[in-house]
């Protein structure tokens, strides 16, 4: 008899259905030591909670995330809200003893990070931190050559993640948009990305030097119901005050000698969710393009001189990560996929009794290298971690 492990999910916008169905098909393509068990979906507005609940097959519904997080029968408490809820939900559950898998970024601030990573370790519960995009098949892919040799000593590292969804100044003051209930923008919520992937594939950063800008200033207020999927619709004609930044640069040197710069912006016209990252080494480089997410470009400077020139690896042969489990060659995934790596390696992590990473330790230190970007771009300074 398998394992089950009951799920309670708190969040049912974006996150909660790209989590819901992470849930469930990770036990049907993964041959997961634990089922997954989606018992109860926890949410706000019982009518949206409610065919939420029935749409992705959640036994039971809850609006209060209290009782949820002090249910016996509950084993993971998944936090797909916003970052400014993440702290109390996730110091509550750890309490209780449920393995996390949480929503990036990881908390509003360091502070916040550091308790949630302690109540976790001390409660000695399972934690994760949801930068899916380590578990992109190319993105892992670029890990393995990388600690190969492939690309030998790393001299840059260049990331942007663009999108614009809020270049129009009536899309109204949703949260995301609110220093109170999002910290900052783009740089909390698309630089945590870029900057896990640079711990993951670069290493630690040693210095910031950033800074940010605000196009529009004031927007018409959101009606937060309707609100999700990057989209909402404004309450009226009243207006209020944008209080984090649309764009935000970060130039960084990293403790291994290797520069880099990030570029996070919401008003890149025309770039939808457009991350990329390149990466220049003494023996060769590599370029990745979420858009293509199957294909990492390739150049080996080892290769004989009339040989040389970037090639397009298609991270879909059954020996590239995670495709086994998928498709034949050349049948390619998508944007969720990444998500059920993520629940099939973190429902592992539980079974095996074992540490997943990211984690809130991972978390943690991409709050202080996000805090250092702030706090370089208002000092106008060079900060080093
Ligand atoms: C909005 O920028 C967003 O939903 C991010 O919050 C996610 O982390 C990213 O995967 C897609 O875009």
């Amino acid at each position: 008899m398998t394992k089950e492990l009951n799920v309670g999910i708190v969040g049912t916008k974006f996150m909660g259905k790209a989590h819901s169905n992470a849930w469930k098909k990770a036990p049907l393509f993964f041959d997961t030591p634990a089922k997954p068990v989606l018992k109860v979906a926890c949410g706000r507005q019982e009518a949206s909670l409610k065919s939420f609940a029935e749409q992705w097959g959640w036994q039971e519904t809850e609006t209060d995330w209290k009782k949820l997080v002090s249910r016996p029968d509950i084993d993971i408490i998944d936090i797909a809200l916003p970052q400014q809820l993440h702290y109390e939900v996730a110091l509550a559950a750890a309490r209780e003893g449920k393995h996390i898998f949480c929503e990036k970024p990881l908390a509003m601030t360091s502070r916040q990070a550091e308790e949630m990573l302690k109540v976790c370790e001390e409660n000695k519960v399972v934690h994760y931190l949801n930068h899916n995009y380590r578990r992109t098949p190319a993105v892992a892919l670029a890990k393995r050559m990388i600690e190969d040799g492939k690309i030998g000593r790393i001299f840059h590292w260049r990331c942007a993640y663009q999108q614009d969804w809020i270049v129009d100044p009536a899309f109204p003051l949703t949260w995301q948009l609110r220093q109170e209930t999002a910290q900052a923008g783009p740089q909390w919520d698309l630089n945590s990305h870029a900057v896990d992937l640079a711990h993951f594939l670069i290493g630690e950063v040693a210095t910031v030097s950033a800074l940010t800008s605000h196009f529009i200033t004031e927007r018409p207020l959101a009606d937060e119901t309707t609100s999700g999927n990057l989209k909402a619709e404004s309450s009226g004609t009243e207006k209020g005050k944008v209080t984090v930044e649309d764009a935000a640069l970060m130039m960084v040197q990293f403790e291994n000698g290797a520069i880099g710069s990030f570029e996070a912006t919401r008003f890149a016209t025309g770039k939808k969710n457009g991350l990329t990252f390149e990466i220049y080494g003494s023996k060769g480089s590599l370029l990745f393009d979420l858009e293509r997410m199957n294909e990492l470009k390739f150049y080996d400077n080892q290769e004989a001189d009339d040989l040389k020139g970037f090639r397009t690896i298609l991270a879909t042969e059954s020996s590239h990560p995670y495709m086994e489990h998928w498709w034949p060659a050349g049948h390619i995934i998508g944007y969720e996929h990444s998500f059920v790596h993520a629940v099939a390696d973190f429902v592992t992590a539980i079974t095996e009794q074992k540490s997943i990473e990211p984690n809130f330790a991972d978390g943690l230190k991409i709050i202080k290298v996000l805090e250092a970007g702030l706090q370089s771009a208002n000092q106008k300074q060079q900060v080093s971690l």
